[in-house]
């Protein structure tokens, strides 16, 4: 008999399928979140059964059960660790630990990847097509790979395990590997995830319109309320407002706060880290502690969220060489303009700014963070260019 403990998310269900694939009924699978998985392990040794074999995948366990494993191991249990993330490399010092970051390819690793690695070189499992692609589509999700190729079929494929609960996942999953050639979405699936997307890009869009700025610590914050979809949120605000640092959502019902960013220059698990919290360069979180409460909803209640650039344009485009027309709240407008083919400038209410930019991205980023200004319509623009004409004849 096995027992697979693994985590809750599409990596660690993803060890299950494969656990159930391989070994049929002769595996207990048990999905844990992070925290629970210590306890599960504890009443695993509790029991003491020599005759499992205890797997577990994309979690590790900790410091006491690390040696309580290890006297079970060495009193002749049957224990293998399977794990890719670099907080547990630890684990390679023991026999029955296998921590990869990435394979031998150079690729990164998911959970999934290494124990469909693991059960086809020890013979447990027979390769197929199918199973190869959905290993790596969840490979490319957990890692983040789908991203950079554009992988929407690794995307979905999430979607669709948020959409349903964990039983009816795996059995879609299970029967769609022991029958189909390749890897495919059916037709109730596609229609599925597609309202679903509609959904999300309706909730983003008016979660853009309530984003507000502030500096803190050093950084530009973006700060918006939401309770689901934070990976989508942090990705599309983030690429909406770029001169933003990072992006903090709050779930409020939750009393937790998420960081997003979509920059390589910042660490958001040092953002977290500060209020108590942790998780990864690109996303992390915290829990809503008094101090973070006053800074991130106290001291930004009050404030009017910014103002999205004008989108239909065909005149006010950015980085034209007429320059690209702003304006804030206050009325204030700013034309940003190159002056040559090295410089930009900013004429801030018809005044000209000392200040010059090496590039249009850096003279917007300015203003963005430093006025929270918004690129104005097309009729605004030219009204503007009309002002200026009427002046010059006067
Ligand atoms: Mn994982």
């Amino acid at each position: 008999m096995y027992k697979l403990l693994s985590h809750n998310d599409l990596d660690g269900v993803g060890c299950g399928i494969l656990a159930k694939l391989a070994f049929g009924d002769q595996v207990k699978v048990r999905y844990n979140s992070i925290s629970s998985l210590n306890r599960e392990v504890e009443w695993f040794l509790e029991n003491n059964d020599k005759n499992i074999s205890l797997i577990i995948t994309d979690l590790s366990v900790n410091e006491e059960n690390e040696e309580r494993l290890d006297a079970f191991y060495q009193a002749g249990g049957n224990i293998q660790l399977l794990d890719h993330h670099k907080t547990a490399l630890h684990f390679n010092r023991y026999k029955w630990g296998h921590v990869a970051v990435e394979d031998a390819e150079g690729h990164l690793t998911s959970a999934t990847s290494l124990f469909y690695e693991y059960l086809v070189t020890h013979q447990l499992m027979k390769p197929s097509n199918v199973t190869a692609e959905f290993v790596e589509l969840v490979r490319q999700y957990d890692t983040w790979e789908w991203e950079k190729n554009n992988n929407q079929e690794a995307r979905r494929l999430n979607a669709l395990f948020f959409l349903l609960s964990i039983e009816e996942f795996e059995e879609k999953m299970l029967h769609r590997l022991t029958s189909n050639d390749h890897f495919r979405f059916d037709e109730f699936e596609k229609k599925l995830l597609d309202m679903e997307e509609n959904k999300i890009e309706r909730y983003i869009r008016r979660k853009k319109r309530e984003l507000v700025q502030i500096q803190m610590g050093g950084h530009f914050t973006g700060i918006v309320y939401a309770e689901s979809y934070h990976s989508e949120l942090g990705n599309e605000l983030g690429k909406e407002y770029p001169h933003l640092d990072y992006i903090a959502i709050l779930n409020m019902g939750g009393k937790r706060v998420g960081f997003r960013t979509i920059h390589d220059h910042i660490d958001v698990s040092e953002v977290a880290g500060h209020f108590g919290g942790g998780g990864h360069a690109k996303a992390a979180g915290c829990s809503l502690t008094d101090e973070a409460y006053n800074q991130f909803v106290k001291d930004t209640f009050h404030l009017e969220p910014l103002q999205e650039d004008a989108k239909r344009n065909r005149y006010n485009m950015k980085r034209s060489s007429f320059g690209s027309l702003y304006k804030n709240r206050m009325e204030e407008v700013f034309l940003l303009y190159p002056v040559n083919d090295l410089d930009w400038a900013i004429v801030q209410n018809k005044t000209k700014m000392d200040q010059t930019f090496t590039s249009f991205d850096e003279g917007e980023h300015f203003l963005k963070r430093n006025y929270a200004v918004s690129l104005v319509n097309d009729d605004t623009f030219v009204n503007y260019l009309m002002d200026d004409i009427k002046k010059g004849i006067e």
